[in-house]
């Protein structure tokens, strides 16, 4: 896979920086090599070895689909790297409760307590509108214990109530809770592991409800009704199937990496009933656990998998997510530090340090207009003074990195979407997919380059991306306020 053979990759989508194959282009001229094409073409050889050839795409779409089916069958599911959980989301909602839902929104970047009020709407059904509160979740919360990360949680809802002025109303509470939940229905899952940094002990193996409900019951100043519990994907499906109808999938690239999408009910086989359709959670971003990438991962993979909190766990997840995507930059600079290729061989102390280089700076390094000012002062503030040329390999260093996450999770959603056609018996799938998440939406180039690879790997489908706005509360509370329709209607059965 390392070979340097440019017809064999799939185009890159930044064409305007300069870059290696420029210097390299040089290289053509009689006059021989100078110090500076020689850097260029050892940084390239490095370099290189982040390029995925198509054929390297279209295996992890296929082992991809392969632990999918797996995932999906009983007799296999435990072995299964992707876990495919049913989500006891089974239609695309139709009618729901009117009214005001609480909802809580835990484990992307942010944060969120949310008011979402549902109202009836001619044209789509239905009208929501938000209120929103954002909390920062403290470290020691986050790594503490189960009982110390739901309280906070409590006090959270207790203060926006209080700031609303609706602390004496019983809500309707829709949960986004964006780790791997098995549920055993759509308001009771029990947590597999944490992802993302999330390290609260006993909490796995729990149910979540039963957690939340514990802790608000401990505070007592206020009462709600927790109704149903999501992944932060399916919310984000739900809350764009409100502006799409055909929206079947939902995905996340931010902090982790994620995908749900709309499954034949018979094919879940994890769940009785034979009609219709069920939401499935992949789980996608514990793919690899098999050894399906090993081929793939590089050593600055394995080097932020052995330093994380959960090692030999989402390896997937850590080739393409926001959560990594920062530090394996910050590896390769070092590993080009270290050849004597950059900064004269000298790296800053805040350079060596883990996690000193923030992925967000990965999308303002390529979003660089070319005058290499920005690049200049970010390398700035990590303490290093760099050359022209230290800028462009800096950039180059990003540009493979963000662009290999984008291809992989590309193979993967290709994976989805070719299965779902397949399932379907379908000449032909036109299929929306709703996304959020910082990746996503913040790079310049990720989406780009995402959507070519999914649509160079699905012949035969007409693929619509729409991109969830406000957050997936939104769609907890809708998916709640049609849990609390059913609920209703089974009462007076
Ligand atoms: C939105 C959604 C969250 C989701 C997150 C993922 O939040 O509301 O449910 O978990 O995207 O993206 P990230 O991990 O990058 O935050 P937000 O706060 O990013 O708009
Ligand atoms: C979690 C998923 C979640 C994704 C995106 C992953 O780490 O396991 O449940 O959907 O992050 O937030």
């Amino acid at each position: 896979m390392n070979s340097v053979t440019p017809e064999n990759y799939l185009p890159n989508a930044t064409d305007k920086m300069p870059c290696v194959s420029t210097y390299m282009d040089q290289m053509k001229r009689p006059s021989g090599l100078s110090p500076v094409l020689e850097t260029a073409i050892m940084v390239e050889q490095i370099l290189s070895e982040f390029r995925l050839k198509k054929e390297h795409l279209k295996e992890v779409m296929r082992r991809m689909m392969r632990e999918m089916d797996r995932g999906l069958r009983v007799e296999t599911h435990q072995e299964a790297s992707v876990k495919m959980l049913p989500t006891y989301v089974c239609s695309t909602p139709e009618g729901s409760e009117v009214g005001d839902f609480l909802a809580l929104d835990l484990g992307g970047t942010n944060f969120r307590v949310m008011l979402v009020k549902v109202g009836e709407d001619e044209e789509r059904g239905w009208k929501v509108e938000t209120k929103h509160q954002m909390y920062s979740i403290p470290q020691d919360a986050m790594t503490g214990t189960a009982e110390m990360l739901f309280d906070y949680i409590a006090e959270c809802i207790s203060d926006f109530l209080n700031r609303q002025h609706i602390k004496h109303k019983k809500l309707p509470l829709g949960f986004t809770f964006s780790f791997p939940v098995r549920h055993e229905d759509i308001d009771k899952g029990i947590l597999l592991n944490w992802t993302k940094g999330f390290k609260a002990s006993g909490a796995e193996g729990n149910n979540v409800v039963g957690l939340l409900r514990d802790a608000i019951k401990r505070r007592g100043d206020f009462e709600m009704d927790v109704v149903a519990m999501v992944n932060d994907t399916v919310a984000t499906m739900i809350s764009c199937y409100y502006e799409d109808r055909s929206c079947e999938v939902g995905m996340i690239v931010g902090t982790g990496c994620n995908a749900c999408y709309m499954e034949e009910m018979r094919t879940v086989e994890l769940v009785e009933g034979e009609e219709g359709k069920m939401c499935v959670n992949t789980e996608w971003g514990a793919f690899g656990a098999n050894g399906e990438l090993e081929e793939f991962r590089l050593e600055y993979d394995k080097v932020v998998d052995e330093s994380s909190l959960n090692p030999g766990q989402q390896l997937y997840e850590k080739l393409i997510s926001g959560k990594y995507m920062g530090e394996l930059v910050r590896l390769v600079l070092v590993k080009l530090v270290n050849e004597e290729l950059l900064f004269k061989g000298e790296a800053s102390d805040l350079l060596k340090t883990r996690g000193s280089f923030e992925t967000g700076y990965v999308s303002q390094i390529e979003s660089d207009s070319g005058d290499r000012k920005q690049i200049y002062n970010i390398l700035s503030t990590l303490g290093v003074l760099p050359s022209e040329l230290d800028c462009d390999i800096v950039r180059l260093a990003c540009e493979s990195v963000s662009t290999r996450a984008a291809h992989m999770c590309g193979a993967g959603l290709a994976g989805v979407i070719n299965r779902m056609r397949e399932r379907r018996s379908q000449e032909a799938l036109k299929i929306t997919v709703g996304v959020d998440g910082s990746v996503y939406k913040l790079h310049p180039c990720f989406q780009h380059r995402f959507h070519k690879v999914v649509r160079e790997l699905t012949p035969h489908c007409d693929i619509t991306f729409i991109q969830s706005e406000e957050g997936s509360g939104r769609g907890a509370a809708l998916i709640s306020a049609v849990a609390c329709k059913m609920a209703a209607c089974m009462l007076t059965q």
